[in-house]
């Protein structure tokens, strides 16, 4: 047990393991660790990814653009262990220099286009398929607001409250406050939002409702960090009924279970290479 105090040094070093369920993986610098090229499937469409919140984002805006019949949106999804290290590989890294997956390469055209940070390749998807995106101004403009209002929000349940309540090596109060405080700050924040609207940004299912889902979804739907009950999930009960009619979607469904490595076969690929793959373990095979 180490002392709950503790007084900076004039200059922080990397000395020792930081501890916790992420130790091994965090490092003060950037950049690759050893050499070793991504692999390249069929599709023009190529993820680098792993089933977390943030990759899971990607796979259901594939999935959804699949089920509306864009063949062009058939992709191949590779498994990033990042428990393992891979998203520091030379490969990883050329598609990603922040080495966080979800990265996208496409290959459609003679030069490849990279895309990283979730929220810029599901932009960069709907715009390229021209859907989950209101055409309106003021429209689009309120779906940017929600979309950037997740990339800046989950990294404080993420980092934040998820670390200091579950993976830390030791509970701390002062952290655990101060999480649990935003956390549920900001599931009151789509609560209420979703009290005025159907969906996030209005009365149209976009792409800042594949960003929140993952996150605040999996929150009250008591998929995360085993916190349903400490954060009194049941009392957000817009956000909850938005969460249960989001899961419901077939293309959520299927984009779920993408590079997921489960014990019990059913719940997930490790690789998805074609639609049969998920077809084999899902009941929402397009007609
Ligand atoms: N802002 C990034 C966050 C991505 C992110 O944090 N990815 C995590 C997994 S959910 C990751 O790859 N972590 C590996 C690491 O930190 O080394 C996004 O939205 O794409």
């Amino acid at each position: 047990m180490s002392d709950a105090t503790y007084t900076p040094p004039k200059v922080w070093t990397w000395e020792q393991p930081s501890g916790g369920q992420f130790a091994n993986i965090n490092r003060p610098i950037s950049g690759a660790t050893h050499e070793k090229d991504l692999p390249v499937g069929k599709h023009p469409l190529q993820l680098y990814s792993l089933g977390t919140p943030n990759g899971v984002k990607v796979t259901i805006m594939l999935e959804e653009l699949l089920a509306l019949g864009h063949q062009g949106a058939e992709y191949d999804a590779w498994l990033i262990k990042i428990g393992d290290g891979d998203q520091f590989s030379s490969g990883f890294v050329a598609a990603n220099p922040n080495s966080k997956i979800p990265a996208v390469v496409d290959r459609s055209s003679d030069k490849p286009v990279r895309v990283f940070e979730s929220g810029s390749i599901l932009l960069y998807l709907a715009e390229k398929f021209g859907e989950f995106l209101p055409k309106d101004p003021a429209a689009r403009t309120e779906m940017m607001n929600w979309l950037f209002w997740q990339m800046g929000s989950a990294p404080y349940i993420g980092g934040g409250f998820g670390h200091f309540y579950a993976y830390a090596p030791e509970k701390y109060q002062y952290p655990i406050d101060r999480f649990t405080m935003e956390a549920k700050r900001q599931m009151d924040v789509l609560d209420k939002a979703l009290g005025e609207r159907p969906y996030i940004a209005g009365d149209e299912y976009t792409i800042a409702d594949i960003a929140i889902f993952p996150w605040y979804g999996g929150l009250v739907l008591g998929r995360a960090y085993n916190a349903g009950e400490f954060l009194a999930v049941h009392e957000y009960k817009n956000l909850l009924a938005w969460a249960q009619k989001i899961d419901a979607r077939p293309a959520v469904v299927r984009g779920r279970k993408v590079n997921r490595v489960t014990e019990d076969k059913s719940e997930g690929v490790a690789e998805r290479h074609d639609a049969s793959d998920l077809d084999a373990i899902t009941d929402t095979a397009a007609e």
